[in-house]
């Protein structure tokens, strides 16, 4: 092997090892969710943001609790129930069928909002 050469190995290497990381993490995450839709809501300062979200079925809707006082996110028909919600934590539920569904907050019941589902 030349110095050349020998150059050239250690550059190709970890080239081709970053390549097939690449392909096999994204393949992963492709098979983990096929075509599963995500939406967001935001508790802060006692507020569902936004407070009517609309989406399409099976979309999964994940509460993230920014505000530094505890919130739960709780389906006003029993639909989902989320535990109460410290700082940062979040609560996810995945819609599988259209409709509207309102939602509260039990500490606080006049924290409302609502999901509808397309
Ligand atoms: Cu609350």
């Amino acid at each position: 092997m030349t110095k050349k050469n020998r150059c050239l190995a250690t550059v190709a290497l970890p080239a081709v090892i970053a390549v097939m990381l690449l392909a096999a993490s994204s393949s992963v995450t492709a098979n983990a969710e096929p075509s599963a839709a995500a939406a967001a809501v935001k508790i802060d300062n006692f507020v569902f943001g936004p407070e009517t979200l609309t989406v399409p079925v099976g979309t999964t809707v994940t509460w993230t609790n920014s505000d530094d006082i505890p919130h739960t996110s709780v389906s006003t028909e029993g639909v989902f129930k989320s535990k109460v919600l410290d700082t940062d934590e979040k609560f996810s539920y995945t819609f599988t069928k259209a409709g509207t569904y309102p939602y509260y907050c039990t500490i606080h019941p006049k924290m409302t909002g609502k999901v509808v589902v397309q």
